[in-house]
């Protein structure tokens, strides 16, 4: 069944620019230190997409990265075509203010986001067998975790794209990054989905945080190109943004 859902192009990814531009300097929203970024529900919103809190923190050596949803996290997956050429990608986002850098990927090379997708068309995780039947390379319609750089790109519906890797270069690169030719990681931190709640706790270690970050929230669809080159995969637009305004306001808690 095609899912009724509305998208939204992201029309303020100049603020989104700025925010990560200005990183570490916005103070943190007022009222609201403890619960993160706190959404109304958006009845317009298919539920499992519709956020109504995000947030991010510290806890137990980990980072947890955390959304509640209106009901029924990761239950809409996209419609399978059968073929990677085109395809979708559904995903729940936290857009941050931490350089590329902190994961392996060369400083400065745009909007670092943790990403949560599925994807029935393709797997993208080839070291992990997330539904465990021998075969790492069949559950990309499960849900699982990414670092990705997203940058501005004009020919996506979205007006963002996951960085491509242009042919003949040799950008420096996680050592789980899958081998697609763009700015992605699959680090195989195990997401939890169920309820409300969606949350992936990622070991410190496991990336060079920065004491302090900022960050947002968003669910969205993404779409590979039909031709498979530049720009590889598109942001085709948002369910929802947990901020309004992708300003990026959230800031870590303890
Ligand atoms: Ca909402
Ligand atoms: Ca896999
Ligand atoms: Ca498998």
């Amino acid at each position: 069944m095609k899912p009724h859902v509305l998208l939204a192009p992201l029309l303020l990814i100049p603020t989104l620019a700025l925010a990560h531009g200005d990183q570490g300097h916005s103070p943190p929203k007022r009222g609201k230190p403890a619960k993160g970024l706190v959404s109304p529900v958006s009845p317009k919103v298919t539920a499992s997409f519709d956020l109504v809190r995000t947030e991010v923190r510290r806890e137990g050596g980990h980072i947890l990265f955390r959304q509640e949803v209106r009901e029924e996290a990761g239950k809409l997956t996209p419609t399978p075509t059968g073929q990677l050429a085109g395809s979708e990608v559904f995903s729940y986002v936290w857009p941050t203010s931490i350089d590329s850098g902190a994961v392996g990927f060369d400083a400065a090379q745009g909007i670092l986001a943790f990403v949560l997708t599925a994807h029935p068309d393709f797997d993208d995780t080839p070291l992990e067998d997330e539904n465990g039947d021998g075969n790492k390379g069949n559950d990309g319609n499960l849900w699982h975790s990414h670092w990705v750089v997203l940058v501005k790109d004009a020919s996506c519906p979205g007006g963002l794209k996951v960085r491509d890797i242009p042919e003949g270069t040799r950008p420096k690169l996680p050592k789980t990054w899958p081998g697609l030719p763009i700015l992605i990681d699959s680090p195989g931190f195990k997401p939890a989905l169920r309820g409300q709640v969606v949350e992936v706790r990622i070991p410190e270690e496991a990336a060079a945080f920065p004491a302090q970050f900022n960050y947002d929230g968003v669910t969205a669809a993404l779409k590979v190109n039909a031709n498979l080159h530049d720009p590889l995969l598109c942001v085709t637009g948002t369910f929802d943004v947990a901020s309004g305004d992708l300003s990026l306001p959230g800031r870590v808690l303890r």
